[in-house]
């Protein structure tokens, strides 16, 4: 009896304490913001006081971008910085003033692909980094991960806790300070994954499909595992020349996760007159594998939180409005819902 009695104070100790580690579980957010025009891409990773902000939207979104740091980088501290293209939608808003706006102090590690672009937004973003660099932000272009000794391609936001990202090698990142040759800037992309115990991400910036085909040679094939719960950021904000079944095949999405935003002339009262990103082609290639889509169009800002076994969506509302049926589509109603649940999915467009 007395050891009847043991065994289940053992077990009553065992429940208490497994029930306190799940309460106790840290969180990794990744957090898109919403954009301001058609394009755009500006998302912070953050993990404790870890954060990567990966790229940084248009000027004209400066200011959502900076209120998002503002709440999240309370140490003052951008840990890393991630500018996957020199396009205007990514890099515009470190031009406008981001980084200042949002009172960071200091970046620890800049990373970009190394190329050279024409525009004066990229020349006034290349001043900032320079100034960054005086000030000791480590500086490397992507190329150099896979090209240095004894620097690693992969970067933990914490050890202890198995939380890193690996950039992956396209193939495609130019000499630093070099002008692209390939053409279509948009391949130069900073490519990589995230990954907390049970989940992954991945982020490919605006590659298109001769880079995602590259990839599947490139990534090992256990990389994304079918144990694990796996997000695809789509890439190049959902367009049909990008997120090819063979992308798809890669990571095998559980959730996918879309910036973009409602183009001009889809905002009168009119409705959702014309397709845009992202393409009713590229949803449906999505739903061979998850309903599971979110998009910062419908969304808004949206919180993508993982407890490093699942994850999940909450949007904040979106700020730009649409009509369905000559009527306003309260932007509260559809801020957490998955995109195939939104009025805008019902007008095919
Ligand atoms: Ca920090
Ligand atoms: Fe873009």
């Amino acid at each position: 009896m007395k050891k009847l009695k043991n065994i289940i104070l053992l077990l009553l100790i065992l429940l208490s304490f497994s029930s306190c580690k799940n309460n106790n579980v840290e969180k990794l957010y990744v957090i898109f913001n919403e954009m301001k025009n058609q394009y755009g891409d500006s998302i912070l990773i953050k993990y404790k006081n870890f954060e990567i902000l990966v790229d940084a939207g248009q000027n004209e979104d400066a200011e959502e971008v900076s209120k998002t740091i503002k709440e999240n980088v309370k140490d003052n501290i951008l840990d890393t910085l991630i500018l996957t293209h020199p396009h205007a939608d990514h890099i515009g808003g470190i031009a406008s003033g981001v980084l200042s706006n949002s009172g960071i102090k200091s970046i620890t590690t800049w990373i970009d692909s190394g190329a050279l672009y024409s525009t004066s937004s990229f020349q006034i973003v290349e001043n900032i980094k320079h100034s960054f660099i005086d000030k000791g932000t480590l500086y490397h272009a992507a190329y150099d991960f896979f090209h240095t000794e004894n620097l690693s391609n992969r970067i933990y936001l914490d050890v202890d806790d198995n939380v890193y990202i690996d950039l992956f090698d396209t193939g495609e990142y130019p000499l630093p300070n070099s002008t692209y040759q390939g053409g279509n800037i948009n391949n130069v992309s900073v490519t990589f994954a995230l990954n907390y115990n049970n989940t992954q991400f991945f982020f490919g910036g605006d590659i298109s499909k001769m880079i995602e085909e590259r990839l599947e040679n490139r990534i090992d094939k256990q990389y994304f595992s079918k144990d694990k719960f796996t997000v695809f950021k789509a890439n190049h904000h959902g367009s049909t020349g990008s997120n090819s079944l063979t992308m798809l095949d890669i990571v095998s999405p559980n959730m996918v996760l879309i910036s973009s935003a409602i183009s001009d002339n889809n905002r009168s009262q009119k409705g959702v007159v014309s397709s845009q990103h992202p393409y009713p082609a590229v949803i449906s290639r999505f739903r061979y594998y998850t309903n599971e889509i979110y998009w910062t169009g419908t969304n808004g800002t949206f919180v993508c939180s993982s407890d490093g076994k699942t994850c999940k969506v909450e949007g904040k509302g979106r700020t730009i409005d649409y009509y369905f049926n000559n009527q306003l589509v309260p932007s509260l109603e559809e801020k957490d819902k998955p995109f195939i649940e939104t009025k805008w999915f019902e007008t095919g467009k």
